[in-house]
């Protein structure tokens, strides 16, 4: 992850960010939304992805967060893609 990145994320008092990752077309199968390259990074926390699905969530663990304060630092997370958080956009420098 990207120092920069990570430096906004953690000054914002543990708040989530969506960054762009999920499993929505195959349960494990994680995809970045702007890469078809199935070879990819990881940066799991401990025990995740364990697609947990809570009683109060309507679905299964399909998203991916980051910053959230009960993930250990700069570690990834999946969650419920229902939830509202924040997220992290990607830009081009090229036009
Ligand atoms: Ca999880």
């Amino acid at each position: 992850m990207n120092q920069f990145i990570w430096e906004q994320v953690s000054a914002d008092n543990g708040q989530a960010y969506w960054i762009g990752l999920n499993d929505r077309n195959g349960e494990g199968k994680f995809e970045w939304l702007n890469e078809t390259n199935g070879a990819m990074y990881s940066n799991w926390d401990i025990g995740q992805p364990n697609n947990i699905h809570y009683q109060m969530h309507s679905n299964s663990q399909d998203c991916v967060e980051f910053g959230n304060k009960y993930v250990t630092p700069k570690r990834w997370n999946d969650i419920d893609c229902d939830i509202p958080l924040k997220f992290i956009c990607e830009k081009s420098t090229t036009g």
